[in-house]
């Protein structure tokens, strides 16, 4: 019996309870409308999934949907059948359920959304969480931003690869200054005389006006959105959490958007980050901050010995539209935020990912294998390509495990490309010709034009999905697999 309990106290530290996870439907209120998204919550109620550094990763996720689904743990280094994919696993039906358990490897801020069909899109997602004992210095604040339409996402790719939106002006496409000098990161200083908008095709893409740098013209935002979300909640009934003047906050921003990539901006207060898709950086200081899609960033805040109010804010690229959360030392207050800033933010660059550099333990060596990734295509057709391939007619890379690899992702598309590879961690290393000690990361942004070369250790075997993050991209093409193999 005392044999018993004492290992039931030893088990008690590396085994959290198991977990039910519900993908089901949530009603949320977006301009004055009723909608029916999609989300994944505990039997209580809680949003997603919070563990300890070290925990066992004990889930049952139950499908609570009229479709079938499966659950992708963004950024884990798991095992290859944990993955969550139709790779590994075969779907969850409507009423059925499916139970994953592995070992955390990772801590800090992941995620979790369905990787089936276009699920994604309407919102199946949720923060997955892995507390540090560092962690208790702060209070902790999940900042999740999503894009929102009332239009079903079938209709919406429908009119995409239609080419619909084109001449509906849901296309909207911004001549932008390219800065080869990377010198602020904060300058959202777009020239008005540098935006265009187009009503349809794409004459003219690569127009050159001079100047400074070479013009370039990106595809910004394939879809107009009716809303910009944070938690689920529009600017206009924002999430308010009250935090305590003098403490640290440490908000953890996840972009579970489909397709928008976003400027933090942190108002009054300065941050400094601490990570990104879970992985320490060297302290960066900051009060703007980039986030693409499907990369996480934690930002710690002090809130002033003097109280106050304080919105957290994430602009989207080439729009006006903002969303965010308030942060205030007041009880019960109520307040709004506006669904729009004063200026357009300019397109996501790669000024931030250039100072991050991770302080983890990563060894430097020669890659075994180098694997190159040319991305490739267009709004009309709206189709896009890896190598020249689209999914699912793909030849995947082949590796031996344990091999070191380098991947070298060059755009040779007017649009930026938020790439991830599942079940692994890599080190960017190479952006745009600058070598540098770079982050950490998952998902990493290759802009128009630029070469990105991350590194990491295929030490994980199985089939791994490599994909765009846009969640119009997967379906039109831009997604592969890399194959890691014991016996190559
Ligand atoms: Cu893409």
């Amino acid at each position: 019996m005392q044999k018993l309990s004492l290992l039931s106290l030893l088990l008690a530290n590396v085994m959290a309870a198991p977990v039910i996870l519900n993908v089901e439907y949530q009603n949320i209120v977006v301009n004055g409308k009723s909608a029916k998204v999609m989300t994944i919550k505990q039997a209580d109620g809680t949003w997603g999934y919070y563990a300890k550094s070290g925990d066992i990763f004990d889930v049952t996720v139950k499908n609570k949907l009229n479709e079938s689904t499966v659950i992708h743990w963004h950024g884990l280094e798991l095992p290859n059948n944990q993955d969550g994919t139709e790779l590994n696993q075969a779907e969850i039906p409507a009423n059925g359920e499916y139970h994953y358990q592995f070992p955390l490897k990772n801590n800090g801020t992941y995620w979790m959304h369905s990787h089936h069909g276009l699920q994604e899109i309407s919102l199946a997602e949720a923060p997955l969480i892995i507390e540090t004992p560092d962690d208790k210095n702060y209070q902790q604040v999940v900042v999740m931003f999503q894009d929102f339409s009332f239009k079903k996402p079938e209709q919406i790719l429908s009119e995409l690869t239609n080419g619909a939106q084109s001449s509906h002006d849901m296309h909207n496409m911004k001549m932008m200054e390219h800065n080869d000098t990377h010198d602020d990161m904060a300058g959202m200083d777009m020239d008005s005389d540098h935006e265009m908008e187009m009503e349809s095709g794409h004459a003219g893409m690569a127009m050159n006006h001079g100047g400074k740098g070479s013009a370039m013209a990106m595809d910004l935002n394939d879809v107009k959105y009716d809303a910009f979300l944070t938690n689920y909640h529009t600017p206009q009934a924002p999430q308010i959490t009250q935090v305590t003047a003098g403490k640290k906050v440490k908000l953890r921003f996840i972009n579970g958007s489909a397709s928008s990539g976003y400027w933090i901006d942190l108002g009054k207060l300065s941050g400094t980050a601490l990570a990104v898709d879970g992985h320490a950086i060297k302290p960066l200081k900051a009060n703007k901050f980039q986030l693409s899609e499907g990369q996480r960033i934690d930002i710690v805040v002090n809130i002033p010995t003097s109280g106050g109010t304080f919105p957290i804010l994430g602009q989207v690229e080439g729009l006006k539209s903002q969303t965010g959360l308030v942060l205030t030392t007041q009880k019960n207050l109520k307040t709004t935020l506006s669904p729009e800033a004063t200026t357009v933010a300019p397109a996501l660059n790669d000024t931030q990912e250039l100072k991050l550099q991770s302080t983890e333990k990563f060894v430097n060596k020669p890659a075994d294998r180098i694997l190159k990734y040319t991305l490739t295509g267009n709004m009309s057709p709206y189709v896009w390509q890896i190598n020249g391939q689209s999914w699912p007619n793909v030849t995947p890379l082949i590796v031996k495990s344990g091999q070191r690899i380098e991947m070298d992702f060059t755009n040779k598309s007017m649009m930026s490309h938020p790439m991830h590879l599942h079940g692994y961690t890599f080190k960017v290393v190479e952006v745009n010709g600058h070598k540098i000690n770079g982050a950490l990361r998952d998902t990493v942004l290759i802009l128009p034009g630029e070469t990105v070369k991350v590194v990491f250790d295929a030490n994980q075997v199985g089939k791994w999905f490599l994909h765009c993050h846009l969640a119009w991209h997967m379906p039109t093409g831009m997604m592969t697999y890399l194959e890691v193999d014991p016996s190559k």
